[in-house]
């Protein structure tokens, strides 16, 4: 945060959007009508789960990056238990709510699934090589597209590292569409992915003795075309200084002064397909929906 802020312009890195709170208010936009990429994807993943599961090693054990509550998940989980007995279930998330919910949900629906929650940041992903081959990993929700092109690569290389001969990742990502259904996804009429994004700003107050008046900033969101990606920021409607009393820091904001909070970049069905390539995948398959606005690929590790 220190680093973040001390930027010009003002940045903070998107995983900090996923304290307890944050993390219900994800959960509220995934049921948003103008949030498409949740009900996209998870149409994706029921039209086609048992042919994703039959395209799966015998006995794989499923690991999860940012998994969040799981709900898509279970979609999966569900076909995979057509294919064999019990599924050992890793979800890595930084939020402990989330995976919480997970593991609740999970064990009330899918008795045969055994869910061992790893708290944790994507920095570390070892643990994925200590669960027993062959092994599936998940990236699904478009949460790739949170990360510059550069992390997400050598994320995806990180992942690969930790993989033997015959894994597999299935990696789901959104898709470039009308800017219109971009716009109205990331700016919903009942605000609550502007209560997400200031969210940041009370989590700082709690956790680092930050003074920041939330009121007093706008959640502003619009498609950086060039870019090919949504931003997200957090904009001061007046010239104030705020006191961050744990980073020892005063921040000073002209009037209009942003702090950029979020990326969420869109792919094409190529470009998704080069980046699990540059990542050290083989691309099986990929599915997507009627309207092409979301893609799930299923690679495996070369
Ligand atoms: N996969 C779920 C949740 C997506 S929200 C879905 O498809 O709906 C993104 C999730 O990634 C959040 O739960 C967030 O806490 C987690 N996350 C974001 N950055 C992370 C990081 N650096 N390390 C671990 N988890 C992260
Ligand atoms: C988790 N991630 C893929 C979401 C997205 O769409 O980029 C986070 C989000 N931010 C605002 N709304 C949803």
């Amino acid at each position: 945060m220190l680093e973040g802020l001390s930027r010009t312009p003002k940045t903070l890195p998107p995983k900090l959007l996923y304290d307890a709170q944050g993390s219900a208010l994800f959960e509220q936009i995934t049921r948003l009508p103008e949030y498409y990429p949740t009900r996209t994807e998870a149409a994706i993943l029921t039209a086609h789960a048992e042919e994703i599961c039959s395209r799966l090693g015998p006995d794989v054990s499923v690991s999860e990056l940012g998994a969040g509550t799981a709900t898509k998940t279970r979609i999966l989980l569900r076909s995979l238990l057509q294919h064999q007995p019990h599924v050992d279930y890793f979800p890595l998330d930084v939020s402990d709510a989330a995976l919480q919910s997970a593991k609740g949900e999970l064990e009330r629906e899918l008795m045969a699934v055994n869910v061992h929650p790893h708290i944790g940041d994507f920095e570390d992903l070892t643990f994925i090589e200590r669960h027993p081959p062959p092994r599936l990993v998940l990236y699904i929700g478009s949460s790739i597209g949170n990360l510059e092109q550069s992390e997400a690569i050598s994320l995806l290389r990180n992942v690969a590292r930790q993989l033997s001969n015959g894994d597999q990742l299935l990696l789901g990502v959104d898709l470039v569409k009308d800017s219109n259904v971009l716009q109205a996804a990331y700016n919903d009429s009942a605000g609550i992915t502007a209560s997400f994004n200031k969210n940041l700003l009370v989590r700082i107050n709690r956790e680092l003795g930050g003074h920041f008046e939330p009121d007093t900033f706008s959640h502003v969101s619009f498609w950086n075309e060039t870019a090919s990606r949504m931003e997200l920021h957090l904009e001061s409607t007046c010239r104030q200084s705020v006191r961050v009393d744990a980073l020892d820091m005063t921040l000073r904001f002209c009037r209009r002064e942003r702090i950029h909070t979020e990326n969420s970049y869109k792919y094409t069905v190529e470009c998704l397909e080069d980046l699990l390539k540059c990542g050290g995948f083989n691309v099986e398959h990929t599915w997507t929906d009627s309207h092409g606005w979301f893609a799930v690929s299923l690679g495996v590790v070369i």
